[in-house]
C-alpha cells in the first residue's frame, strides 16, 4: 500500500501553516511541518469533505442561459479555451485591449506573475485583487517610506503593538504561536481594539478606541515620542529624511487632542508611547484593519515612522528589499513590457496612483541605483488599476469601457465595497471567465466557469510575491478530481490561442518552476528535497532603502510628487449618515468568522453547522433599546445599503456599535439574479460600505471596509 511524506503550505485560508503529510496504510494524516511552531487549525480535518463535495465545479462550464441566470451546460477545457479567446479577440478587436480586466487572488491559485505577463502581453493595465485590502495596501506604504516591506520578527520582539488584530487557534495559529511564545518570554502586548478580544485578554494595555482613529493614535504615539526625545537620535540622523517636517506635524496631535479624537485617556497614550519607544526590540506586525481604512495610508506610514525613528528597523523589522538577478515573481511579470499609452490608460490613476504604474514609475532612478533591472512588486498586486474606477468603466461610465473580465481564484463581487455597482458592472460585461471551485456569486454571472484544482491537488512554488527572497516547494498531496486543472495550464492555453505563445515557452508548470529556480541554480526536482526548507535568492542588501532618497523617507517624496500630503494626517471620514440621528449606531465590519474563510467553506456541513447564519455583534442594552432579542433576524442599514443579519448579543461588543460579519452568501440558496446571487445581496457587508470618495482611502482609492460609517438596525 502507498506510503509518503510529503511537505506543503495548507492553502484552505491565508494562515499559511506549513504542513507535514503522511500517507500511511491508505490514510492522510497533517500535522504542522516544524514541531517548534505547532500551527495547524481543524480546518484541515475537512479536507476531503471539500475536495469531493458533490457542488465542487469539476468540468468546464458554459452558459447556455442568460447572463446572471445561468444554465450550465459541460464542455472541453479545448472548447472552452477556443471560444474565450475567440471572444476575447472580438472584444478586443471592437473596444481595445484596455477593455479587458483581470480580478485575481494570486494567494488562491498559486501562481504569482502570469497574469500579469499574458496581460502585458494583450496590452491591458486593468488588473486588481482584493488581498490589496490585505497588506497590497501595507506595502506600497513601506514602499513609500522604506523603500520594501518590513517583516516583525516575533522572536526578537520584547514588546508587540498589535492595531485590530484578533487572533486565535483558528485565525491564523501560527502568528498566535509566536505571540504566545514571546508573551511566554515576557514580552509585552499593546492591543488597540474597540472590542474585548481573546487578544486582547492577553495583552498588558488594552486601548478601546472608537472605531477607524488608529491614524490619530498612531499620530499621537509620535508626538510623545518627539517631544519626549524618545527616539533612536543617530538613526534618524544617518538614515531618514525629513524629521524637521515630521516634527511640526506632530505637534498638531498631543495626546489631550488625540484622547478627544480616540476616547480614550491621554495618559494612557502617554504610557504606551513609552513602552513602545522604551523596547530594546519592538514590532507592530501586519494587520489587515488598517488596510481598510478611509485613513489607510496615514495610519500605515505613521506605523512605518514610528519603527523607522524608534531603531527597530532590521532589529526586529526587516526590510529584505528587492530581489537581485534571480527569477522573482515581478520577473515573470515582466511590466516593463508593458507599452506607454496603456500604462498612462490605468484606470482611476489620475485620482488615486497610489498602487498604480504612476507610482512605479516614481522608483525608476532608484531601482536603476541599487541594479534592479525590472518593476518590482512586493504583493504582486500592485502596479494595478483602481477598484472602484474599474467597476465604473465595466458599468459603462467611461473613461473608456471594459467588457471582458476574468476572476481569477476569487469572488470579485462580495471582495470590495459597493457590491450593487459591481454586479452592474458585471451584468454589463461582453464576456466574464470565472476561475474556482463553486459556483460563486461571481461565478452565477459568468459565461464560462473554469474548474481550478485546490491546493492539495497541486505541486506548487510558494510564495507567489516576492515579499522575502524565497522560494519553498508545496508539494501536491493527491489528484485533481474531475477535470480541475491549474491555472498555468489556463495562461498558457490562451497565451497559444491568442498568439503569445512565445512569451511563455515553458509547456507545463515544472517547465515553469524549472526556469524560476534554474538561476538560483536549483530545479523543482532539487526544491523538493531541501523542502520544507526554502531556496533562497539574493536581495539588495539589509540597511539600504530603495526610495527616490535612498533614506528612510519619514515625509515621502512619493507622496508628494503624486499630489498629496507627504506626512501622515488624521482627517474624519464625511459620512452622510453621522449626521441627522437617522444612523445612530456605528458599524464594524469585515470580521471574520471561525468555520468560513472571508467568502469561501459556506457549503462545508462539518463547518457550516457550527456557524448556520450570519450574525450581527450588539450590545444588549442597544438591543434592547431596538426592541432585538437574540436570534431575531434584524435589517442594518446605512446611508447606501442594507444587509440582514441574525442578532447575537454580546457584552464585548461596545455600546453604540454594531458587528457585521464579511463574506457571507448561501450556496444551497437559489442561485441567479433575481434570486439575489445565493444571498449574497442579503448578507454581505460590501452591501452596506460604499464605493463613492468621501469612503475611500484617498492617496489608494480603496474603500474603507472596517469602521466609521453609521447605521441603524431594526428586526426585519
Ligand atoms: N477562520 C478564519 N480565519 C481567518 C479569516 C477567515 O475568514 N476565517 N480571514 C483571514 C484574513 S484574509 C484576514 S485579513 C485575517 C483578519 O484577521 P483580523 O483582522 O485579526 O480579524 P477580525 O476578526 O476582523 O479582527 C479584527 C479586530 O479588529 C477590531 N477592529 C475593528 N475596527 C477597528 C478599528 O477601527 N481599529 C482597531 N484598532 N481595531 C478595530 C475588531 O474589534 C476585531 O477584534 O484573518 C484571517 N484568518
Ligand atoms: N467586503 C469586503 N471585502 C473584502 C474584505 C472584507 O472584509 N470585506 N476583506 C479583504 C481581505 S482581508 C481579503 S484577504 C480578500 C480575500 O479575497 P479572496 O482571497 O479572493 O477571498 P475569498 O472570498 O475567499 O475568495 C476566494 C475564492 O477563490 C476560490 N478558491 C480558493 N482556492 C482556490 C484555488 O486553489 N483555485 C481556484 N481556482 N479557486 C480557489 C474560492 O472557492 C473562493 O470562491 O478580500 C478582501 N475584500
Ligand atoms: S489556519 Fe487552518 S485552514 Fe488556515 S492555513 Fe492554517 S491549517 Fe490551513
Ligand atoms: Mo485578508
Amino acid at each position: 500500500m502507498e506510503s509518503w511524506e510529503r511537505y506543503t503550505v495548507c492553502a484552505f485560508c491565508d494562515g499559511g501553516c506549513a504542513v507535514k503529510a503522511t500517507m500511511q496504510d491508505g490514510r492522510m494524516r497533517l500535522e504542522p511541518a516544524d514541531p517548534a511552531l505547532p500551527a495547524i487549525c481543524p480546518k484541515t480535518r475537512m479536507i476531503d469533505e471539500y475536495r469531493l463535495h458533490p457542488d465542487r465545479v469539476t468540468r468546464p462550464l458554459k452558459n447556455v442561459g442568460t447572463r446572471g441566470e445561468p444554465m450550465w451546460e459541460p464542455i472541453s477545457w479545448d472548447q472552452a479555451l477556443d471560444e474565450i479567446a475567440d471572444r476575447l479577440k472580438r472584444v478586443i478587436s471592437q473596444y481595445g485591449p484596455t477593455s479587458v480586466a483581470f480580478c485575481e487572488t494570486p494567494l488562491n491559485h498559486g501562481f504569482g506573475g502570469i497574469t500579469r505577463r499574458l496581460m502585458n502581453r494583450i496590452g491591458t493595465p486593468n488588473y486588481t485583487a482584493p488581498t490589496q485590502l490585505c497588506m497590497g495596501n501595507t506595502a506600497q506604504v513601506h514602499r513609500a517610506v522604506y523603500g520594501w516591506l518590513a517583516v516583525s520578527n516575533w522572536n526578537a520582539a520584547d514588546v508587540i503593538v498589535y492595531f485590530g488584530q484578533n487572533r486565535g487557534p483558528e485565525l491564523w495559529p501560527a502568528e498566535f504561536c509566536k505571540l504566545k511564545a514571546a508573551l511566554a518570554r515576557g514580552a509585552k502586548l499593546i492591543v488597540v481594539d474597540p472590542r474585548a478580544t481573546a487578544t486582547t485578554a492577553l495583552a498588558d494595555y488594552h486601548l478601546r478606541i472608537r472605531y477607524g482613529t488608529d491614524a490619530a493614535l498612531a499620530l499621537g504615539w509620535l508626538n510623545v515620542i518627539v517631544e519626549e526625545e524618545l527616539y533612536d537620535r543617530d538613526f534618524v540622523a544617518s538614515n531618514c529624511i525629513g524629521f524637521d517636517e515630521l516634527r511640526e506635524r506632530v505637534r498638531e496631535y498631543p495626546p489631550e487632542t488625540v484622547a478627544e479624537i480616540c476616547g480614550i485617556s491621554a495618559d494612557a497614550i502617554r504610557e504606551t508611547a513609552r513602552v513602545y519607544a522604551g523596547a530594546e526590540a519592538a514590532i507592530i506586525p501586519w494587520g489587515a484593519t488598517c488596510d481598510m481604512q478611509s485613513n489607510s495610508t496615514s495610519v500605515l506610514q505613521a506605523q512605518c515612522i514610528m519603527r523607522a525613528i524608534c531603531g527597530y528597523l532590521n532589529v526586529s523589522e526587516t526590510v529584505f528589499g528587492p530581489a537581485l538577478g534571480g527569477a522573482s515573481v515581478s520577473v515573470l511579470a515582466d511590466h516593463a513590457s508593458l507599452g506607454r499609452e496603456a500604462r498612462d490608460a490605468q484606470l482611476g490613476a489620475d485620482a488615486h496612483p497610489l498602487l498604480t504604474f504612476r507610482a512605479a514609475e516614481l522608483y525608476d532612478a532608484a531601482n536603476e541605483r541599487a541594479g534592479i533591472p525590472y518593476v518590482p512588486d512586493i504583493m504582486a498586486e500592485s502596479v494595478a488599476c483602481v477598484p472602484p474606477a474599474l467597476f465604473a468603466a465595466m458599468r459603462g461610465e467611461g473613461p473608456y469601457p471594459v467588457k471582458a473580465t476574468f476572476a481569477v481564484a476569487n469572488n470579485t463581487v462580495m471582495s470590495y465595497a459597493g457590491q450593487q455597482g459591481i454586479v452592474e458592472g458585471f451584468l454589463n460585461q461582453d464576456l466574464v471567465v470565472v476561475f474556482d471551485h463553486w459556483i460563486t456569486p461571481t461565478a452565477q454571472l459568468a459565461d464560462y466557469v473554469l474548474p481550478g484544482d485546490m491546493w492539495a491537488e497541486r505541486d506548487a512554488l510558494r510564495p507567489q510575491y516576492d515579499v522575502a527572497p524565497l522560494f519553498t516547494a508545496c508539494q501536491q498531496l493527491v489528484e485533481p478530481v474531475g477535470e480541475c486543472k491549474d491555472w498555468y495550464f489556463v495562461v498558457k492555453g490562451l497565451a497559444d490561442r491568442l498568439g503569445f505563445g512565445d512569451s511563455f515557452p515553458w509547456a507545463d508548470r515544472y517547465e515553469l518552476f524549472d526556469y524560476q529556480l534554474a538561476e538560483l541554480g536549483s530545479s523543482w526536482e532539487k526544491a523538493c528535497e531541501v523542502a520544507p526548507k526554502p531556496v533562497m535568492r539574493k536581495a539588495v542588501c539589509l540597511g539600504s532603502f530603495v526610495t527616490p532618497s535612498g533614506k528612510v523617507e519619514l515625509a515621502s517624496s512619493v507622496l508628494a510628487t503624486l499630489g498629496f500630503d507627504p506626512l501622515p494626517a488624521y482627517i474624519e471620514p464625511a459620512d452622510p449618515g453621522a449626521d441627522g440621528g437617522d444612523f445612530p449606531y456605528v458599524a464594524f465590519a469585515g470580521s471574520r468568522d471561525a468555520a468560513t474563510y472571508n467568502t469561501n467553506l459556506h457549503q462545508i456541513q462539518s463547518l457550516r453547522k457550527t456557524l448556520p447564519e450570519p450574525l450581527a455583534f450588539v450590545n444588549p442594552t442597544d438591543a434592547e433599546r431596538e426592541g432585538v432579542a437574540e436570534g431575531d433576524w434584524c435589517v442594518v442599514e446605512s446611508a447606501y445599503g442594507s444587509v440582514q443579519l441574525m442578532a447575537h448579543l454580546d457584552d464585548a461588543q461596545p455600546e453604540g456599535t454594531v458587528r457585521i460579519p464579511h463574506g457571507w452568501w448561501k450556496p444551497e440558496q437559489p442561485a441567479g439574479i433575481a434570486a439575489g446571487l445565493g444571498k449574497a445581496m442579503l448578507h454581505n457587508d460590501g452591501m452596506l460600505f460604499p464605493d463613492e470618495d468621501w469612503n475611500l482611502d484617498p492617496a489608494q482609492g480603496l474603500p474603507n471596509l472596517r469602521g466609521g460609517i453609521h447605521v441603524r438596525f431594526a428586526r426585519v
